[in-house]
């Protein structure tokens, strides 16, 4: 976790991201006519105002790590999805009616450009976008429908109530009171963790990996779905608002922090642990990844 500075991604990564975006733009296009304006504008909006794009590459890297065959395109299109539903969790969690964020990827939240109600429609509707996107881009994957189906499975408990939705109510009702480390994980695991590690074994089952490959991913996903976490709690109280790119949140919301529970320099230690951990888990199912090793690298030490 770096206090500034470039975050170190590796070219292979850099060049991932990069690809990833030309997906998501194709993806935009298939959004014509799908959404009438003024949720298609804010739609629009929010998917193009950057990100890290983590998702998506992490599922790439998985399906690379497998051994997928075939197009990666087909696998960044479908990994489209990914980033659909995360995007919809920041504009909902931007809302008045939750964290009321002016900020997010150092641009004017959601809301705040399109209005409450184009916004909270706008990211309701991308949910049921991203599953008839992946039924759609599925058809063109040698697996088709079964792929489609398994892979809306895996989003849908990634994004649910075990899962991110489920992890934001605790997150809710834990505002403003102390929780110990257990509660903490359990919370996170579910609100930032599920959908990482949805990520991960949605790209396994696209390159056709059995079930000892996909617990390999999912472990690898839950250490490193808390070491993100931390990590953004370190940045929450250590990182620039401008590199950022929205403003610090954790003590104004009162909440419970790795940081508040760990200190600094405690918290930067168990995420470095949890990487490494990660790491080991792929090891054990035969798994070795240049990709997802430098992804999980760039997780805790990113700058934003
Ligand atoms: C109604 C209870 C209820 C839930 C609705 C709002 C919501 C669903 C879920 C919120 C989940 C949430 C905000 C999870 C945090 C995820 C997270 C760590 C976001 C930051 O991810 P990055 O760093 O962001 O990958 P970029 O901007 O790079 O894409």
């Amino acid at each position: 976790m770096r206090a500034s500075g470039a975050p170190p991604l590796p070219p292979g990564l850099r060049e991932e991201i990069d690809r990833s975006n030309e997906a998501l733009e194709r993806a935009i296009e298939w959004l014509d006519g799908r959404v009438a304006a003024p949720e298609a504008a804010a739609i629009r909006d929010a998917l193009r105002a950057g990100g890290k794009r983590i998702r998506p590459v992490l599922c790439v890297e998985a399906w690379r790590a497998c051994g997928g065959p075939g197009d990666p395109d087909l696998v960044r299109d479908l990994a489209v999805a990914l980033e659909w539903i995360h995007t919809y969790s920041l504009v909902h969690d931007d809302l008045p009616c939750m964290d009321n964020a002016a900020l997010r990827r150092g641009r004017p939240t959601t809301h705040r450009v399109h209005g409450v109600g184009v916004a909270t429609r706008g990211g309701a509707l991308l949910i049921p976008l991203a599953a008839l996107w992946s039924l759609d881009r599925a058809r063109r994957h040698p697996q088709g429908l079964d792929l489609g189906r398994r892979w809306i499975r895996e989003l849908m408990r990634g994004a649910g109530a075990g899962g991110m939705v489920g992890g934001q109510v605790l997150d809710l009702l834990a505002e403003g009171r102390e929780i110990d480390r257990d509660a903490l994980d359990g919370l996170h695991a579910r609100k930032t963790g599920a959908l990482l590690v949805a990520s991960l074994r949605m790209g396994g089952i696209a390159a056709g990996a059995g079930p000892e490959r996909l617990a390999g991913l999912d472990r690898f996903g839950r250490a490193v779905g808390l070491a993100f976490q931390i990590a953004d709690d370190v940045l929450d109280s250590t990182g620039d608002a401008s590199l950022l790119g929205k403003n610090p949140s954790d003590q104004v919301l009162r909440k419970s922090t790795y940081v508040g529970l760990l200190g600094v320099a405690g918290a930067r230690d168990r995420a470095h642990q949890l990487v490494r951990e990660g790491v080991r888990e792929l090891e054990r199912v035969g798994i070795r990844s240049e990709g997802l090793e430098a992804l999980a690298r760039y997780i805790v030490e990113r700058d934003h």
